[in-house]
């Protein structure tokens, strides 16, 4: 028992100032020239590894500015930009074994491309073409089983408290297999994530919550998100270590990730990680950020942005020219053009799409909607209108 009632002291005391140092510092490996700044930050993968780290990033990076292309001419309902975010979502995808779960917010094409997900079904699910697997349903990128890529949330935060539940499934189950999960800042400040929290903290659940600290909720700046000075300073009320990290830095994200999974993995509890970043574009393409930002800042943040510094570094390594790690982009941008075209031609869905896969047998007023259906579509024929462009 804990009575009776005096200030907490000894050893938890020194433990905590060591994690509250890890909270409010900022962790990385590479700076923004690709210098190696911390070699004890570096992971220890090969330079294979290395370069099929920044393919995903160019991927990412080539099938987002598809996508952005894609909505502006019409094909694809909306789009949330992921442009200067890559680092986050493929240096902590990277490092998880096919059987952890991922929980993604709506802004990790990297994470869907190292689970595993091509750019076709991807591009498929955006244009909601015949081979949607959603057959249209919404305009939410989709989840994956196959790929234990769970469905991103369009509420802000609800992935929290339903990832943190998913890991205590995994640890009363007896298994080693862990959750990853991604949130913005913003949803910092619902109350998901102090549930999700709580509980992770008290149950010591394998999970490794990542925070996609990208400056902004759509017009809402950090400082006016929380008072907090940190965002991985939170996770220390519920007993869990935050560790705030260069969000920019793929070498950082993967080490800090992939420490995080082992110790998860090994019964050591939940980490909350604070990837300071900063997101390149708009908050989605119904977004105009010129109303609420200055595209200075923009500017500025362009020479912190996590592409470039990989090619910087490989550079500098002697792992690849930043050349010859240009080429890559164009060789992806090419090959995703090609996608595209082939995707584009694909068929759409059958106009009667919304009366199946839902019913194994219709009921009588839903025939009788499919009917209408069926004579309005041929009225519109025989007056030569048509409802697609
Ligand atoms: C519960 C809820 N409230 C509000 C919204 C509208 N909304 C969509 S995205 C967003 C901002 C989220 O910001 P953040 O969590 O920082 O993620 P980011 O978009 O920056 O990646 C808001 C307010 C929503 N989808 N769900």
């Amino acid at each position: 028992m804990d009575i009776p009632f005096k200030p907490v002291e000894g050893s938890v005391v020194e433990e905590y100032k060591a994690l509250l140092e890890e909270a409010m510092g900022f962790k990385r490996a590479v700076d923004e020239e690709g210098r190696v700044v911390d070699e004890g930050l570096l992971p220890k993968i090969s330079e294979g590894d290395i370069i099929e780290i920044y393919t995903y990033m160019v991927r990412a990076r080539v099938i987002d500015s598809w996508l952005l292309k894609l909505q502006r001419m019409g094909k694809v309902a909306l789009h949330a930009p992921n442009k200067g975010q890559e680092a986050v979502a493929v240096g902590a995808a990277k490092p998880l074994r096919r059987d952890d779960w991922v929980f993604p917010s709506y802004r990790e094409l990297g994470a869907y491309l190292v689970r595993g997900m091509s750019e076709e079904e991807i591009l498929d699910r955006a244009l909601a073409n015949a081979d949607d697997p959603l057959k249209g349903s919404d305009f939410a990128i989709f989840g994956n089983r196959r790929y234990n890529l769970v469905p991103a949330p369009v509420p802000v935060g609800n992935q929290i408290p339903i990832s943190v539940g998913a890991a205590y499934a995994m640890k009363y189950l007896g298994r080693d297999t862990i959750t990853l999960t991604f949130f913005g800042d913003g949803a910092t400040s619902r109350g998901d994530f102090h549930a999700g929290l709580n509980f992770a903290g008290v149950f010591k659940v394998p999970a490794v919550l990542v925070i996609q600290n990208n400056q902004w909720a759509i017009s809402v700046p950090r400082a006016r998100q929380t008072a907090a000075p940190t965002l991985a300073v939170k996770g220390l009320a519920y007993g869990v270590p935050g560790i705030r990290i260069d969000g920019n830095d793929v070498m950082v994200v993967y080490k800090v990730v992939s420490d995080a999974a082992e110790k998860a993995r090994r019964g050591g509890g939940p980490t909350l990680v604070e990837a300071v970043t900063y997101r390149l574009g708009p908050h989605t393409t119904a977004d105009d950020p010129s109303r609420y930002r200055k595209s200075e800042e923009e500017k500025v943040m362009e020479r912190y942005e996590p592409l470039r510094r990989m090619r910087k570094f490989m550079d500098s390594m002697g792992i690849m020219t930043e050349k010859e790690a240009l080429a890559l982009e164009e060789e992806w941008n090419s090959r995703v053009e090609e996608i595209v075209r082939r995707v584009l031609a694909k068929p759409p869905l059958p106009e009667n799409v919304f009366f199946q896969n839902v019913y194994s047998e219709k009921p009588w007023f839903i025939l009788e909607e499919e009917r209408d259906l069926e004579e309005t579509l041929r009225t519109m024929e025989e007056l030569g209108l048509s409802y697609r462009e």
